[in-house]
């Protein structure tokens, strides 16, 4: 492989091509018209534009993307995630062009894509999952039944959907055939298929996924776990490895359970095995056919670097390590900073960085693909970065979270980082025992996050409003938050 076009943008585009960096492979990007001064267009080899702003115009157009790789001369394309990074469709035309898709089968994508049809072939892998339908339901008196068989809770989902969308959890029969219906319609709206399913609702869960990488040769590994408990709305704002809910009895299981899960469908390349886990039980949601936003969390503690897999096993190498290899080293935690205002229901809020210093020092990550004076345009997600710690043991690398969070300059936008900070010194976060509802169980939360806002306000507000830029520039971190609120 002697180029790759990137068909993504911002941070993940920028994590592809310094994959490509390193192995030597030159890099092509595409973008949009509102991408066309981001730091992923100034960081490629050669860039192309390839249409306006709103995606399904630009990054979701399967034939310009190809039809732009054909005149690059790029051997493959790497989709990064969301946009067309599990859409069988754009494998398919990258195989009909000739272009290496980097990522697994159409066949595969296909399949995991089906949720029913993942949770039937699941089963048959024997990965245990939670007790429900696995056809989907149409008949009105045959889901009453199933529902009471299973007992309620349930939850209803779509078929073609994942990361929460169209669900609607059922607390009685009362309520079954309306959400059914609800669900259809959200489902055919969203996805193009209306099909829906029911499970055993399991309340409180922790969500544990299992990194997995599987070679043309046959190989398939897993790099262990990530939890990704702490979401909003479905939304994933802090993950970690490895996971205070395993054992190393429990660690070894699930990992041999995703692997056999991985190996019965003829895996390649990276994926992720979702599972949901409860009162030590764990049953699978869903697998995830691309490389993660949360994949950093599994480098840091293993050392390798999941996209270079991702091109050596696209390239029909071998995978470059064995199960035997993966160590477990230390504690990683990720933070999702974005434009967004926690203080006002998270409310996006894209705009230019009048000023911007990302943390540093020992044990500190940052993903992003942005800089100062970089406008952050208003069509897509609302990510600026992706901040990684690495420490020895979990509390290490929660202090270097709280030292980087604390570091971090971001101006002109509101962020997200307030709301981190409050996280990070949270009693039940610090002692591990968290689940998917610990944000909005938390209710001291929001005013512990409220009180970082207003501390940080009354720092700058004794600064003296007219000192010398240039000792200001001189000094640490601390002191550059202060001259920023100054500027305003
Ligand atoms: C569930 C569940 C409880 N029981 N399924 C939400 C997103 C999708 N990936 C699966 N989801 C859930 N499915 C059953 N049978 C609870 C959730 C869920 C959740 C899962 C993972 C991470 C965060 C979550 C937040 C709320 C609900």
């Amino acid at each position: 492989m002697n180029k790759i076009l990137i068909a993504n943008r911002g941070e993940i585009a920028i994590r592809v091509m310094r994959a490509c960096r390193e192995m030597g492979i030159a890099s092509v990007a595409v973008f949009s018209e509102a991408d066309k001064d981001a730091l992923f267009v100034k960081y490629a080899d050669e860039s192309f534009p390839i249409g306006p702003a709103p995606s399904s115009l630009s990054y979701l157009n399967i034939e310009k993307i190809i039809e732009t790789a054909r005149h690059a001369g790029a051997d493959a394309i790497h989709p990064g995630y969301g946009f067309l990074a599990e859409n069988p469709a754009f494998a398919d035309a990258c195989d009909t062009a000739g272009i290496t898709f980097i990522g697994p089968s159409s066949r595969v994508l296909e399949l995991m894509g089906n949720k029913i049809a993942a949770r039937r072939e699941m089963r048959k892998a024997g990965t245990p999952v939670v007790p429900g339908t696995d056809e989907a339901t149409t008949d009105d008196d045959q889901a009453k039944r199933i529902a009471g068989d299973i007992g309620y809770p349930v939850i209803v989902k779509p078929s073609g959907g994942g990361g929460g969308i169209g669900m609607t959890i059922v607390k009685n029969e009362g309520d079954l055939l309306k959400a059914l219906e609800a669900s259809r319609t959200i489902a055919e709206k969203s996805f193009g298929l209306a099909d829906v399913y029911i499970e055993k609702y399991v309340s409180n869960p922790r969500h544990i996924e299992f990194q997995i990488l599987g070679d043309s040769q046959g190989n398939v590994i897993h790099l262990n776990e990530r939890e990704c408990s702490i979401q909003r709305r479905y939304q994933k704002l802090i993950e970690e490895a490895p996971s205070t809910a395993l054992t190393p009895e429990l660690r070894q299981t699930m990992g041999e359970t995703a692997v056999k899960a991985a190996q019965h469908i003829g895996y390649q390349g990276a994926g992720t095995i979702e599972f949901i886990f409860s009162n030590g039980e764990f049953y699978f949601m869903e697998m995830n056919t691309r490389v993660q936003v949360e994949h950093p969390v599994t480098e840091m503690v293993t050392g390798i670097d999941i996209v270079k897999e991702q091109i050596r096993i696209a390239s029909g190498e071998p995978l470059s390590i064995r199960q035997e290899d993966v160590l477990v080293n230390g504690w990683s935690i990720e933070c999702r900073i974005n434009a967004e205002d926690p203080l006002n229901d998270f409310t996006p809020s894209p705009g230019r960085l009048t000023h911007y210093r990302s943390p540093g020092g020992s044990g500190v990550r940052v993903d992003s693909g942005v800089y100062t004076q970089y406008a952050i345009p208003p069509f897509y997600d609302s990510m600026i970065s992706k901040l990684v710690t690495w420490g020895r043991d979990r509390n290490e690398a929660i202090e270097r979270m709280r030292r980087a969070l604390y570091e971090y300059i971001i101006g002109g936008v509101k962020t997200n980082i307030p709301f981190h900070r409050a996280v990070m010194e949270n009693p039940r976060f610090v002692s591990g025992e968290i689940n998917t509802h610990f944000i909005e169980s938390e209710t001291g939360l929001f005013d512990a996050l409220k009180q970082i806002a207003e501390r940080e306000k009354t720092l700058m507000e004794k600064m003296p409003s007219g000192s010398d830029k240039k000792k200001i520039a001189a000094m640490a971190a601390a002191a550059a938050v202060i001259q920023m609120h100054q500027h305003k």
